[in-house]
């Protein structure tokens, strides 16, 4: 009996104590080495990962069986990282707002030599702080205000441009919101410039998605000559400024006001840099919008009756018939068509993060390094936060959405600084469309193509005409 015991407790004894040992050194220790599980999920093969199954199909479809299978968050491997992707809203409140020091923005290598290293993605901490500030300050309602009869002129200008022919729509966005983005960079100074800048920025965005080699005949090569050509081109608008001793309003304004002083070479890579972030991004918009009111002719004739509504009650009030500021804030209906279109076509599907040390996040551990993703799409398209999801019901905006189920231009230190801005120009278009003019789309429409971002397939081709 006794010698029984004795062996248990031998036995026993080291098992407990080693254990208390452990549990209570293991709390002493950073939370990065206590072993929490990885979050469950499959990595696919070898590199590859799992990065066909999510670009070949509706990222939904993707999403959907994922977290079906192992939970609102879970690792794969897509693009060459190992990934944790974060579907729930308060996950992503946490990456983005709450614990976003321990997330930082992350972008492929070549993509930062191309836009530029010093342009403001790819920075964080009191740099970062001070790029956002002077971007801000540009782009804030008391700034966009005074260039609206600027964007006026080229939505009029665009528009008539497309009267009568048959057009690409996307492409035809993607010039219309590249010469809002110059107006808003260089302000009028843009104007001359505009030849010049597209025909390298062209060049550059031919080289954006290429194999990263920098040997002459590359796409890659041409990318990257015509950015340096780019900077070039702000270098002489920089020195032209400083001689003529103006203050400007727009965004170049704002950089060079500085009172710290920005390198030349720092304000051309944030000047590319938001070129690039607002062009393609905001023409996408405005390419589904344009789909979904053709689709649904209840709501076009909603959103028209509005817009005349307003041209009529300048008329009789004597007022001129540009837009005014004023005028912008008296569209609730359109600017509920913009949420929905935004929500719906979620252009991009998700952001990149990186943990930038071991991470514990909701009882699972996150190795330093890996890229965690919240799925915006995801979010946007969960039944629990929006009943028939795929439906496009702009009335769904009369309440407003849940904090953090609603994020077109993210959350956070790092969310989109030009919303303002992109709202304004999207609201001054579908102004003068739908009072001025009828389109309808040509060919089937159902096909969406989701790399690099969400668009209707083929760009959405288009007859437009004066009504
Ligand atoms: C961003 O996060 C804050 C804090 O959680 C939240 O109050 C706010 O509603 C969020 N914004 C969006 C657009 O969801
Ligand atoms: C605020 C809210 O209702 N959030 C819900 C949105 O949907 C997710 C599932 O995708 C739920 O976890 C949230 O509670």
């Amino acid at each position: 009996m006794d010698s029984i015991f004795t062996t248990i407790f031998c036995i026993l004894f080291p098992i407990i104590l080693s254990t208390i040992l452990l549990k209570t050194l293991l709390k002493f220790l950073p939370s990065g080495y206590r072993k929490l599980p990885l979050p469950p999920g499959t990595m696919g093969w070898p590199y590859i990962g799992e990065t066909f199954q999510l670009y070949s199909q509706n990222p939904n479809v993707f999403f959907a069986s994922k977290v079906k299978k192992f939970g609102s968050i879970f690792k794969t491997h897509i693009l060459g990282c190992p990934c944790v992707m974060i579907s729930s809203p308060a996950a992503a409140k946490l990456v983005l707002v709450t614990k976003s020091e321990l997330f930082k923005p992350t972008f492929p290598a070549s993509k930062e030599r191309m836009l530029g290293k010093q342009a403001i993605f790819f920075h964080d901490g009191a740099y970062h702080a001070k790029l956002r500030k002077l971007v801000l300050r540009a782009f804030m309602p008391e700034s966009v205000k005074n260039v609206i009869p600027d964007i006026e002129s080229l939505a009029i200008e665009s528009l008539k441009s497309w009267d009568g022919g048959l057009i690409n729509t996307f492409q035809e966005m993607k010039t219309y919101t590249f010469n809002v983005a110059l107006l808003s960079i260089f302000g009028k100074d843009g104007i001359h410039y505009r030849e010049d800048l597209k025909k390298c920025y062209y060049n550059l965005e031919k080289g954006y998605n290429s194999m990263p080699i920098n040997l002459p005949g590359t796409l890659f090569h041409k990318a990257m000559k015509a950015r340096q050509e780019l900077a070039k081109i702000i270098a002489n608008i920089i020195a032209f400024r400083r001689e003529m001793k103006h203050t400007y309003t727009d965004l170049l304004g704002s950089f060079m006001g500085d009172k710290e002083g920005l390198t030349d070479e720092q304000i051309a890579d944030n000047m590319i840099g938001v070129i690039f972030a607002a062009r393609d991004t905001t023409a996408s918009a405005l390419t589904w919008i344009v789909k979904y009111l053709a689709e649904n002719p209840s709501v076009l004739q909603a959103v028209t009756e509005e817009q005349e509504a307003i041209v009529r009650s300048k008329k009789e009030s004597g007022e001129e018939s540009d837009l005014s500021w004023a005028d912008t804030k008296k569209m609730p209906l359109t600017s509920r068509v913009i949420q929905e279109t935004l929500r719906v076509s979620s252009i991009l599907s998700f952001t990149f993060r990186e943990a930038v040390q071991d991470v514990e996040f909701e009882g699972y551990s996150i190795p330093k390094g890996w890229k965690v993703l919240p799925l915006f799409r995801h979010i946007h398209h969960s039944p629990e936060n929006y009943s028939e999801p795929e439906k496009f019901d702009p009335s769904r905006f009369e309440v407003s959405p849940k904090p953090n189920t609603f994020m077109p231009f993210g959350n956070g230190t790092h969310s989109c600084p030009g919303n303002e801005l992109a709202k304004m120009e999207i609201l001054v278009l579908v102004h003068h469309m739908a009072t001025k003019y009828r389109w309808c789309m040509m060919g089937p429409q159902t096909g969406i193509q989701y790399a690099p971002f969400a668009l209707p397939q083929n760009g959405l081709p288009i007859r437009l005409s004066h009504k």
